[in-house]
């Protein structure tokens, strides 16, 4: 055989292989319409807060301190929905994707508080105790039910999940609680109180969409209690600056857009939100010199204390502020 027909062969042989290994794992449910999928969800979701009702357990310093659970509301029953309860009031959190305007609805059971208390931005790490469940609507016997069915409970986490590796809900709702106190115990276990606390219905969108999770069918809206007991805050382009500092309107997230959407986050305005700019005045000198306390040593200001360029300059610390440098 010549070495062109060898090399014609294997190629057959690879194409062939590659189509069938893709038609054997084609178990993936089809792509359904995002608009109409999100119409499906938050109906559901609605529908799961107006005829259930929650319970927290509210028990400061104890193990279950905020734990809270859904239950249907029997025929009949004078329990309050989660829709209609006044306690926590009903908050949203609308964000922007696959060209729809998500809703998530969340609740705050308690913000989180304490003196080093702190909310992570969305690209920072939490450590996070969790319940989470999935709605699911059957009908049996001519009767529609819609039942939230858990597929996880995390009560002592042990490792902390990068809020940019997680469903995007989470990044979205986590920013707005704080952690709590922090306390080392004589046998060296841990203790948190105070800790942010919350609920999170999220859509599918939002979650997991077509792909299943686990136990969790695909297109389900997910609903999360959570806590926060702690944070790590990253620096997602390694340049001497933690991200949520790089966080120029001050709101807590930081997002890459299209080209054609202007970033509030992005310094020289090059695309590259400043979270990921190793040069985020653009000036040819990366941030990580810039902020240096002489430019022949390695130690670097605390963040608080980088110059700014004084009357020559635009008021700006000078990584963000392209006529001075290092
Ligand atoms: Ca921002
Ligand atoms: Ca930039
Ligand atoms: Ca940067
Ligand atoms: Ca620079």
């Amino acid at each position: 055989m010549n070495k062109f027909l060898k090399t014609f062969s294997m190629l057959a042989i690879i194409v062939i292989i590659a189509s069938c290994s893709k038609s054997d794992s084609s178990n993936e449910v089809p792509l359904r319409d995002y608009a109409e999928q999100y119409a499906t969800d938050i109906a559901n979701i609605e529908e799961f807060m107006q005829t259930h009702y929650m319970e927290v357990v509210n028990n400061p310093g104890a193990d279950d301190d905020m734990d809270v659970t859904f239950t249907k509301i029997p025929d009949g029953g004078t329990q309050v929905s989660i829709w209609n309860q006044t306690d926590y009031p009903i908050q949203t959190r609308l964000v922007e994707q696959n060209d729809i305007t998500y809703k998530i609805y969340y609740l705050q059971l308690r913000e989180g508080s304490g003196p080093e208390s702190k909310s992570p931005c969305n690209v920072d790490q939490v450590l996070a105790g969790y319940r989470g469940e999935y709605l699911y609507k059957s009908t049996v016997d001519g009767v529609t039910e819609l039942k939230g069915i858990q597929f996880e409970e995390n009560k002592n986490p042990q490792s902390f999940l990068s809020l940019t590796g997680v469903i995007r809900g989470w990044a979205e709702i986590f920013p707005k609680f704080k952690t709590g106190v922090y306390t080392e115990n004589p046998d060296g276990t841990v203790s948190y109180s105070d800790f942010g606390a919350g609920v999170m219905f999220i859509p599918s969108g939002l979650a997991y969409y077509r792909s299943s999770q686990g136990t969790i069918p695909s297109y389900s809206p997910l609903v999360f209690s959570f806590k926060l007991y702690e944070i790590n805050r990253a620096d997602q382009d390694g340049d001497g600056i933690p991200s949520y500092l790089e966080d120029i309107n001050n709101d807590g997230y930081m997002y890459v857009f299209d080209a054609d959407v202007t970033n509030p986050d992005d310094t020289d305005g090059d695309g590259v939100p400043d979270f990921l700019d190793t040069d985020d005045d653009g000036d040819q000198f990366l941030t990580r010199y810039e902020i240096r306390i002489n430019v022949e040593e390695t130690a670097i200001y605390s963040f608080d204390d980088i110059p700014t360029c004084g009357s020559n300059g635009n008021g700006k610390k000078r990584h963000l502020d392209p006529s001075c440098h290092n």
